[in-house]
Parts: C-alpha cells; structure tokens; sequence
C-alpha cells in the first residue's frame, strides 16, 4: 500500500486529496495546525491516517516529526507540498511585516523544510511524485498580489529546478497552478471576513477542491515515464484581464 504525505490536509485542497487518495488504496499522513479539524479525519479514516499537529513553519519540528514517523508510514512514495495562504490584497506598503513575513515563511521557507524533510525518503521508493501546490499568481502579477505572487513564483521556479536536481532519480516533480477555487483560502486571505470572500466566488463558477484531487490523481495514473512538470487550471468563467494603463497621470 503507498503512502502519500500531505500537507495543508485541514482545509481545501488538502483536506479534499486526503479524503481521495485514502479512498484510492493509498495510506496518508496528514498535516497541519488546527488539531481539531485532523482529529475529525482521524475519527473517519483511522489506520489508514496519521495526523501531524504540525505548524510547517517550525524548522526544528518538522524534521523531528518526519524523522519519527510510526512504522507503518515511513515509507513516503508521495508528498503533496500543498499548505500556504495569502494574507490581504492590498498595495504591498500598506502590509503589516507580520502578514509579509507569514507568507514567506509559510509558502517558501515552510515549504522547504518539508521538501527537504521528504525527499530523501522518496529517493529510496522505486517511484515516487511531489506534487507542488503553486498558482496562478505567479505568472500574473494582480494588484495586491505582490508577496503572494512572489511566493508562488519562487513554487514554480523551484518546481523546476529541483525536477533538474532529481534527474536519475524516479520522483517525478509537478507543479499544480490553479485559478479560482472555492476553499477556506479568501476567507483567510481577507482575515475572517466571510461576506468579503464569499463575493469572490459570486455569480461565477469556480474549481472545487475535488476537482484538484481529481487533477492529482489522474496524474498520478499516467505512465509511469511521463512527468507533467505544470499545471495551469482555471474555471471557464475565468481569463486574463490584460494590462492595466493610468491614464491622465
Ligand atoms: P485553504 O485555506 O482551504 O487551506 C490551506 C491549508 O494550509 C489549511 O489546511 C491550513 O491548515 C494549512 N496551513 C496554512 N498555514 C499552515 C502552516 N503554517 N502550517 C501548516 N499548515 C498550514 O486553502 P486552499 O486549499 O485553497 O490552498 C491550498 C494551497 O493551494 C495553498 O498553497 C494556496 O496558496 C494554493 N492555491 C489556492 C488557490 C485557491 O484559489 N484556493 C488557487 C491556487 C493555489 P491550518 O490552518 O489547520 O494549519
Ligand atoms: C490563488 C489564486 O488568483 O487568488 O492562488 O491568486 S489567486
């Protein structure tokens, strides 16, 4: 049976892959910080899940964590580096260092910590996938997007280059870039304000956190010789909105 770590399994996309793959056969390991919501997954999946109470932005936690993993599930065949978040959607000037610095320490430096954790385990797996969970933003520079666009950049370029660093190796590397999805995600962007994130979503149709499991998991099926290095997905209400020009300035 293959073992899939998951992280941002709490909510969303996480939560949606956690529920996906078990149902596939697979064994999962799911993280994030919010206990509560892992016990509820727990109660349903039971051995089939280990849940992590884990803020990825605790360097010295995850590796302990990933290091003493039970028995059953040390053996990682697939890690969906998915757990992140935006916070605000306003000029980059008017962001408090706090919510800068919790974006880049949980997008990339969070991020990192468990790639770093995981891939040596998958390097011993006869196949083994990192799914990177990068968006839109990182080629689409919006307004308000700013450190959040960075970071999701810095997923994209990364996603790359670390496919070139694996060479040799059969751990394939995908970066998944979505567009609009309905999640918990503007509800945190937008700090609690659900009348604000639920206006994201109205009059429109967006893509469900099933529908990025579905995504994973059909890839996952492919041969095993190809590797999808992107992703790019939106809704068929959603396209580009061109350049913007200030006009009279
Ligand atoms: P959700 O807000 O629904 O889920 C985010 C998950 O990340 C939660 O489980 C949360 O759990 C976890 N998380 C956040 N911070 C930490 C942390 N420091 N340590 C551990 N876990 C953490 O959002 P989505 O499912 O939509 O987002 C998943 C990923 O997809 C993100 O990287 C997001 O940027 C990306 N994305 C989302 C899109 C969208 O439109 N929704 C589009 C493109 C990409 P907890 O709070 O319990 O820790
Ligand atoms: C989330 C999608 O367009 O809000 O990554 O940045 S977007």
């Amino acid at each position: 049976m293959k073992t899939a770590l998951i992280t941002g399994a709490s909510s969303g996309f996480g939560e949606a892959c956690v529920k996906a793959l078990i149902q596939e056969g697979f064994k999962v390991i799911a993280i994030a910080r919010r206990k509560e919501k892992l016990e509820l997954l727990k109660q349903e999946f039971k051995e089939k899940l280990h849940t992590i109470t884990l803020d990825i932005r605790d360097k010295e936690k995850v590796f302990l964590e990933i290091q003493n993993l039970p028995k059953e599930f040390q053996e990682i065949d697939i890690l969906i580096n998915n757990a992140g978040l935006a916070l605000g959607q306003d000029e980059f000037d008017s962001l408090s260092l706090e919510d800068i610095e919790t974006m880049v320490d949980t997008n990339v430096k969070g991020f990192l910590y468990i790639a770093r954790a995981v891939i040596p385990i998958l390097r011993k797996q006869k196949n083994a996938y990192i799914f990177n969970l990068g968006s839109v933003a990182a080629t689409n520079a919006y307004f308000g997007g700013n450190v959040y666009c960075g970071t999701k950049a810095f997923v994209g370029q990364f996603s790359k280059a670390l496919r070139n660093d694996l060479r040799g190796t059969n751990i394939k590397v995908t970066n998944i870039a979505p567009g609009l999805c309905k999640t918990e995600f503007s509800e945190v962007r937008f700090k609690g304000d659900k009348e604000k994130a639920d206006k994201v979503y109205e009059n429109t149709k967006f893509i469900s956190a099933q529908d990025i499991a579905k995504v994973i998991l059909s890839i996952i099926h492919l041969p095993e010789h190809i590797n999808i290095n992107e992703i790019e997905l939106m809704p068929i209400t959603q396209t580009w909105n061109g350049f913007y020009i200030e006009k009279n300035q």
